[in-house]
């Protein structure tokens, strides 16, 4: 049944559509409307949550009325889309963000101050989204911001977790890992009841012969989960494009629910059934940069893919156009190897559905796909056990094994006289058991590769894909480094910095041109300009300093310097390397007279993260660094010298307190292991130097900003593999000042030593895989001159500034347009129009 209204009816729809507030009495209107029917509240009873709700519910209003203009004119237009596939969106918070984006804070402001409420108390009632570990899904929520902003007509699809990444409290200096349910008192999410798809899994395939005597597959005998669309509206900054994020979740297939067990009475069977299927999208798996290969994380990636896929199938059959143009219509962007089966549930459905021949089906594919590699990890490259595969999707295996066969036939044609090269790059790897290797199926199945920054992706090139490169030619890989949207990194998080920006820029144009910050570098002398710059950091660094207290209870001193931490805890981010300099720096202090301790530079040591919950070593690393925090800053004899932090439960809505903070911001992982790192750019975007190693995005970051305003320490990724090999065959010496550290662990002067004896044998005995002891003098000198510099005020205030002024090339908008140039081949659309 054609469900839209026939055109002589239309008259009363048009005459009440729905409109958008923008006044402040229209704001307040809304609002008290949905405190009174909406929430069932009253000005007897409506408290700060309430209040949040209120507003956010008046805004939302508002998102949806650009949302469905935004979908119905992409549907008009029917111009190509890009779909970006995650199984992380670490979204945080959305209030905030939308009403800066559409432009209403200071309606909202003075509305709500009219109504009884401060909004700074309304937005932090809200809880964070939290679909996400760490910077990978971060990355994809400043995509969804900026391909909106751009207007690029794009959807993001995920999975609706009920549980998002788990909150962490510091019980007795141990990580205790609470339930993260967040989906209670969630406005910005719309139940799709009607979108929905059935989903495969396990049976078997059959052969048959269609009416053309071809031999065609079916996959048979099944078990069948339901998934569900959930809609999220995100507003761009400055535009009437609001895109689509739609999050699936699983329930049990209504014709599923077993009704010969209910009838035989075994009713609790029946919904213990019903419960599993809700396990798909139950919980986030709290690993960042670690695969552990779980039968349900392959349930959920092929259930999210499947949907998505199904989705946009259906979206595009609509436009009746020949499947050749599906690549002109639709761009799949796989953030990681985790939607790899995409390609493979395309080419299925091409082929076993659809009927097309296998060669056509598999070039619309490779066209259709771009894939975005994050790591060099081996532990966190993806691979499946054949077997697994085998019971869950029979026919994608076959499928796979297909694909490989073809892939290897063709390469056996190019390098004849190579027998290696067939089982270095098979998809198969022929272990036991043979394993699906998914970054190989993602290359073969994609047209662009793509790394996170420079030196990430000339590794991608050098070593874990060299193969494919000879194969394919370079051109199939590329470089995009990261970036992060302005909008939340310095507007949202930095209200006053970005203020004063606009004043000097004569508006806020910079949020939508990074590049403009150039135009204040001429300020970096500017005497009114440089103390309003210093105060902003001041205040900022109150503001966590009451953070601070409230959460740990320790005072910390605001002019002193704050030396900021905070990621995924992890032995290659070195967190080990940091607590160790902060004991060599307590062993120092110690032992100074009166007369030397006038000269130190107090410092505050800022440490945040959380440790995936079966990573042990993670967990020793923050047990350490809170029974250092015990004992040095109860020690009256260093004072206010020296202060250790421990900020529990590190998330987005933390990070925009604590990244305008800083003085300095710590990146200090190996040489060759961070993919990019987006946090390093955060800082200095808010005004804070780093000190860091030559990885990731930081030697891209020292590119733009000048060698003189980064403090870099530390060997080279060219030189890691040499060092780790001697630390075998040459014997290991540990460096002098890290042994009297570990000479202070062993002395119990952190509590038992034993606690703590698998991280320093790892070192010691274990062959300092992560090179802390190598790193470490050069360590502890940059940090010396860290403190020497920042004695020099006026210097590090021209620092700060001058590196902000240069930080344009990393906003997201640089990175989403070169994807949608490089890679998608799409343009952006104006709504308005
Ligand atoms: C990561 C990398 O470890 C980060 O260096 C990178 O900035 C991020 C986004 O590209 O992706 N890969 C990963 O598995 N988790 C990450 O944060």
């Amino acid at each position: 049944v054609e469900a839209s209204i026939p055109e002589p009816l239309r008259e009363a729809w048009r005459k009440h559509s729905a409109t958008e507030f923008t006044s402040k009495e229209d704001f307040e209107k809304y609002f008290v409307r949905h405190v009174e029917t909406t929430l069932a509240r009253s000005l007897y009873n409506c408290d700060e949550l309430a209040a949040y709700s209120g507003t956010a519910l008046a805004f939302r209003d508002r998102l949806i009325i650009e949302w469905n203009r935004t979908q119905q004119r992409q549907t008009f237009t029917d111009q190509k889309r890009v779909y970006y596939l995650s199984l992380e969106f670490l979204m945080g918070r959305t209030l905030d963000n939308a009403m800066l984006n559409v432009g209403l804070k200071d309606v909202a402001r003075d509305g709500l101050s009219d109504l009884g409420f401060r909004i700074e108390d309304v937005i932090n009632q809200e809880h964070d989204a939290a679909l996400g570990n760490g910077g990978l899904g971060r990355l994809a929520a400043c995509f969804m911001d900026s391909m909106a902003t751009l207007n690029y007509p794009a959807w993001g699809y995920g999975l609706r977790y009920r549980y998002g990444i788990f909150k962490q409290e510091i019980v007795n200096g141990y990580q205790v890992e609470i339930p993260d349910y967040w989906l209670d008192n969630n406005p910005w999410e719309f139940p799709r009841h009607e979108i929905t798809v059935d989903i495969q899994f396990y049976g078997n395939v059959k052969k048959y012969q269609d009416e053309n005597g071809r031999i065609l597959n079916s996959w048979e005998d099944g078990e069948i989960v339901q998934a569900i669309a959930y809609d999220v509206p995100i507003p761009g900054y400055g535009t009437k494009t609001t895109n689509n994020l739609r999050l699936w979740s699983s329930k049990a297939s209504s014709g599923e629910f077993d009704f010969q067990k209910f009838n035989a009475g075994d009713y609790e069977s029946a919904v213990a059934d019903q419960q599993r299927a809700e396990t798909i999208s139950a919980v986030l798996y709290p690993n960042d940069n670690l695969e552990r290969g779980k039968e349900l994380r392959l349930k959920q990636q092929y259930f999210w893919c499947a949907a998505s896929l199904f989705d946009i199938v259906r979206r595009f059959k609509k436009t009746k156009r020949a499947w050749a143009e599906f690549p002109d219509q639709v761009a799949i962007q796989l953030n990681d190897t985790h939607p790899t089966l995409a390609i493979v549930e395309l080419q299925r459905i091409l082929i076993d559905m659809e009927g097309l021949e296998w060669d056509e089906a598999w070039s619309i594919v490779t066209k259709t796909f771009g894939y975005t590699n994050h790591t060099v990890l081996p532990e966190a490259l993806e691979k499946w056990s054949v077997p697994l595969m085998q019971n869950l999707l029979p026919r994608h295996l076959q499928i796979i094994y297909e694909v490989n066969l073809f892939f290897l036939q063709s390469v056996e044609k190019r390098f004849p006289n190579d027998r290696d090269i067939l089982s270095r790059v098979s998809i198969i790897e022929e272990s036991h058991p043979k394993m699906v290797r998914m970054a190989y199926l993602a290359i073969i199945g994609s047209h662009k590769v793509n790394g996170v920054a420079e030196l990430h992706s000339d590794l991608l090139k050098s070593t874990l894909f060299k193969d494919f490169v000879k194969i394919y030619g370079p051109d199939r890989f590329t470089n995009v480094t990261n970036g992060i949207t302005p909008r939340r990194w310095l507007h949202q998080a930095n209200p006053r910095l970005s203020a004063l920006i606009a004043e000097k820029l004569g508006g806020y144009d910079f949020l939508k041109d990074l590049t403009l910050l150039d135009k204040i570098e001429v300020f970096v002398d500017n005497k009114a300009f440089r103390e309003e710059w210093a105060v902003i950091k001041r205040e900022n660094k109150l503001r966590l300093a009451r953070h601070i207290k409230a959460t740990t209870g320790y005072d910390v001193n605001p002019n002193a310097l704050f030396d900021v931490q905070v990621k995924r805890i992890h032995e290659y981010k070195r967190q080990q390397l940091n607590i160790f300099g902060v004991i060599h720096r307590y062993l120092s202090i110690k032992a100074m007279s009166a007369e030397e301790k006038k000269k130190v530079v107090p410092r505050v040591s800022i440490f945040g993260g959380k440790a995936a919950p079966g990573y042990w070593m993670a967990k020793t690393i923050i047990h350490l660094i809170n029974n250092v925090a015990d004992v040095v800053n109860k020690d009256p004899e260093v004072g206010d010298l020296l202060k250790v932090i421990f900020i529990a439960d590190y998330n987005v809505s933390k990070a925009e307190i604590i990244c305008p903070a800083s003085d300095i911001s710590e990146h200090i992982s190996t040489a060759g292991t961070e993919g990019s790192g987006t946090s390093n750019m955060k800082f200095v975007l808010n005004g804070g130097l780093i000190i860091g190693t030559c990885d990731g995005a930081n030697i891209e970051i020292t590119r733009e900003i000048g060698e003189q305003n980064i403090f870099l320490f530390g060997n080279l990724a060219e030189d890691v593999e040499d060092l780790r090999h001697r630390h075998f065959y040459g014997g290991f010496k540990l460096d002098p000042q890290l042994e009297r550290v570990f000479d202070a662990i062993k002395d119990n002067l952190f509590g038992d030593k034993t606690d703590f004896s698998a991280l320093t044998s790892s070192i010691e005995e274990h062959g300092d895989y992560y090179l802390v002891s190598d790193d470490f003098n050069s360590y502890i000198t940059t940090h010396e001159m860290v403190d020497e510099a920042f004695q020099n005020q006026e210097e590090w205030l021209a620092k700060s500034i001058t590196s902000v002024a240069r930080m344009g090339f990393f906003s997201m908008d640089r990175v989403t347009n070169e994807y949608a140039d490089s890679i998608w081949n799409v343009e952006p659309l104006d709504v308005t129009d």
